[in-house]
């Protein structure tokens, strides 16, 4: 038989967070074809038709495989000799006439662990300042906020095994068969096989078809829904009583609050039968191993940190933690937003989520980098855009975001775009945010380069390259390497694997953690010295203080926004299936022609009052903004609620979304936006609103 390839590697899909183990077949330089690895973890063998067939993208004919400069309204190619001086030069300048603060970075959640250690490293170390973030801010930093609060550590309790374990499941604001396509495939045959399934969503999802019950809530009430099933559990008997005494706290005060939200009084607030609440919590309460899965139905919201923290209550209470099939499992976004946050790419922490405060954690830092480092919480993304805006902030470095399509309120974070002095972009596409850059720098796709990636299982697994990198184009840790050196800060990694060597050094948490280890299975953290990784946390103790677990007395507070006689209707923002955040991969692979543009969910009865037909153009108008798009005509949704995707930059869905977010750690409220929606031509002419948002 003749050899079909020149080479097969095995690596991970670089687009979400289930973290598929991949084999790419490689031909003439090119990716031919990819099959998922049969013994991966996550996958065991699977993959969706993104990690599949849309690999395409990266001999796209537009890739960036040369150094942009701008001239004027125009780019111009340039050397990297000569891109790179223009960075030095003018970050030199803006740190001497302003001081290292008014520089900020983003690291990119799709780039590796190591990428986003170094691109941490390059802002504190090479430029002096805190002010670094990534996307996780407007996707999961709420779980990670609340996780910490409640058990201790920012991550999935279990693995996604846990799915197979459990005899029942809540799932509350995600869509696995179109987020998570290959877990969606887990759960529903987890299903087939006996899983008992509540799906929480104001809309039905595939997966409620598989439910044994589908509650809708009123976009925003998730935290009702949470206390009502709360309520259930300690009315009808269903509490774990020696769990509670022997490994929470706070049990006293909850069971005061609980006490309010009976279920009659939780459907007057959520719309969801009084008898579907106790249903729900009786499926979840009588079994002895049961998971919550959740996403950003839970977390976009003015209180999505809390409604998680309300998530670990029920769990705690019910003592379906620690143990195989009784899970906590946040469905992470993308292929590497659990790590890039693990890795220290924030505004507040190191590694580990250790505080950029903690004298101990930065003098180590301070003596693995020789300089001195700052002690003081950098910027998170809005306060950036605010900064910018208000003139504080000079200067971006933002490696892979394309914060100009995906970022909410998309004219504010224009104008900050537009108020920098200097901007660096550092992608593998021109995208809405380049535009605005005054050097674009050509980096490589996941296929293209190697290092590792941490999945929603907290499990590190190597990434190897596939393909060259096109033209003159260079791996995002070579590009971050050359910036702090030209900046007079030498990391002097000779590999990723160095990187990772320090990165485990300087980390308890990772300790054992090194590429040679990793293997074909990878390793879960918390992973001892000795290589021993944790499958599943907290099997005898949390990691808080004390070794218990927190319970939160947080009640209901009403949603930012709210439909009222001039924006009768609830928008809610999310993804699709064929295409993935922004689209710029995706746009440019076969998924193009499955699903070639963007479109609005609308009720029949809702379309039929404002004489809307399927398939018509419509005008789509919230307090701050207005776009236009295709209504579809559709009884998945909810009389009242419509629904869009944001993948297309023709319809610049952020346009129509506010600067209010969530209380405790600014992810913003993209699930909830009052609107006006008009066939074409109907609706008034639109004056955007005038005060600027402040600085979160
Ligand atoms: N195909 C594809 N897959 C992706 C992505 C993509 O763009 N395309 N993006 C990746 C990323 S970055 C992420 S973070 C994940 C996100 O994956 P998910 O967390 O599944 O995200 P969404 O689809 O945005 O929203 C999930 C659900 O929340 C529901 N929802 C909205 N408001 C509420 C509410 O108030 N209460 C409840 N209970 N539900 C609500 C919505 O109707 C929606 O069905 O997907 C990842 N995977
Ligand atoms: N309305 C609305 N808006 C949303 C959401 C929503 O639900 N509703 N969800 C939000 C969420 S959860 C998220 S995570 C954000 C995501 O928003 P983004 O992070 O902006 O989206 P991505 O498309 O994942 O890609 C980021 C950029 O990285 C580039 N890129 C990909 N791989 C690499 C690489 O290896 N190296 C480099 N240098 N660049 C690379 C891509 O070309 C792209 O420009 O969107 C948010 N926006
Ligand atoms: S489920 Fe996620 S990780 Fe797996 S192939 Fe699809 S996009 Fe990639
Ligand atoms: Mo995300």
């Amino acid at each position: 038989m003749t050899q079909r390839f020149d080479s097969e590697v095995t690596t991970v899909c670089g687009y979400c967070g289930v973290g598929c183990r991949l084999e790419a077949h490689v031909r003439d330089g090119r990716v031919a074809s990819i099959s998922p690895a049969l013994d991966g973890p996550s996958n065991k063998g699977h993959t969706c038709l993104k990690g599949r067939f849309a690999h395409q993208f990266s001999r796209s004919r537009d890739r960036l495989t040369e150094p942009l400069i701008r001239e004027g309204d125009e780019f111009r190619t340039a050397t990297w000799a000569e891109a790179i001086d223009r960075i030095r030069a003018e970050l030199t300048r803006i740190k001497a006439t302003h001081g290292p603060d008014a520089i900020a970075g983003l690291a990119s959640s799709r780039g590796t662990n190591e990428e986003c250690y170094a691109m941490s490293r390059l802002m504190r170390a090479a430029v002096g300042t805190n002010n670094i973030d990534n996307c996780s801010r407007v996707c999961h930093s709420p779980t990670s906020w609340a996780l910490r609060k409640s058990l201790g550590l920012s991550g999935a309790t279990g693995s996604f095994d846990d799915i197979e374990a459990a005899q029942a499941a809540i799932i509350i604001g995600a869509n696995p068969t179109e987020g998570h396509p290959v877990v969606g495939a887990r759960i529903k045959q987890a299903t087939l096989r006996g899983l008992a399934l509540v799906t929480i969503d104001p809309r039905r999802i595939e997966l409620s078809d598989y439910a044994v019950l589908h509650l809708s809530p009123r976009p925003g009430t998730n935290a009702a829904v949470m206390l009502g099933l709360a309520h259930v559990v300690w009315r009808d008997g269903l509490l774990d009583h020696d769990f509670i005494a022997a490994r929470t706290e706070g049990f006293d005060e909850v069971q005061e609050l609980i006490a309010t939200y009976a279920p009659e009084q939780v459907h007057e607030i959520t719309g969801v039968p009084a008898a579907d609440i106790e249903r729900a919590a009786h499926v979840y309460g009588e079994v002895d191993r049961a998971s919550i899965l959740w996403g950003l139905g839970v977390t976009e919201h003015l209180y999505g940190s809390e409604v998680v923290r309300l998530i670990c209550n029920l769990a705690l209470m019910t003592g379906k933690v620690g143990r195989p099939g009784a899970a906590l499992l946040p469905l992470r976004g993308q292929n590497n937003v659990q790590g890039s946050s693990d890795m220290g790419a924030l505004p507040d922490t190191y590694t580990a989520y250790r505080s950029v405060a903690d004298e101990d954690v930065a003098q180590a830092f301070e003596r693995a980098w020789g300089e001195p480092l700052s002690r003081e919480k950098g910027y998170t993304i809005p306060q950036m855009f605010g900064a910018a805006v208000d003139g504080r902030l000079k200067a971006m470095y933002i490696f892979g975001e394309d914060v100009a399509q995906s970022d909410p309120n998309t004219a504010h974070v224009i104008k900050a775009l537009e108020s920098l002095e200097f901007l660096v972009c550092q992608d593998i596409f021109q995208t809405e945010t380049t535009r605005y850059a005054d050097v674009v720098l050509p980096a490589s796709a996941f296929l293209e380069k190697d290092g590792t990636f941490t999945n929603a299982e907290r499990r590190f697994q190597l990434v190897a390259p596939a393909i060259d990198p096109p033209g003159n184009a260079k791996p995002d840790l070579e590009i971050i390497q050359m910036v702090s050196r030209a900046l007079g800060h030498e990391m002097g990694y000779a590999d990723s694997a160095a990187v990772m060597d320090e990165i485990a050094a300087l980390t308890p948490e990772y300790a054992g953690v090194s590429h040679a280890r990793l293997g074909r299975r990878g390793l879960q953290w918390p992973v001892a010295a000795d290589g021993t990784d944790s499958v599943i946390l907290y099997r005898d103790q949390f990691e808080l203080p004390g070794g218990r677990g927190r319970f939160a007395a947080l009640p209901y507070k009403q949603p930012g926004d709210a439909a009222d006689q001039e924006f009768p209707l609830v928008l809610v923002t999310g993804r699709r299936l064929q295409h993935y955040n922004a689209g710029t991969m995706t746009r440019r692979t076969g998924n193009l022609q499955l699903v070639d543009r963007e479109w609005l969910e609308i009720h029949p009865d809702d379309a039929e009052r404002l004489w809307i037909e399927d398939g018509q153009r419509v005008s789509v108008r919230s307090r701050v903004g207005r776009i236009e798009v295709e209504a579809r005509v559709t009884d998945r949704i909810e009389p009242g609620h419509v629904f869009t995707a944001f993948h297309f930059p023709e319809v610049r869905t952020n346009l129509l979304i506010g600067s209010s977010a969530d209380v405790n750690t600014s992810c913003p409220e993209y699930k909830v936006v009052a609107v006006d929606v008009r066939p074409m031509a109907e609706q008034p002419a639109f004056t955007p609103a005038v005060p600027e948002p402040a600085l979160i």
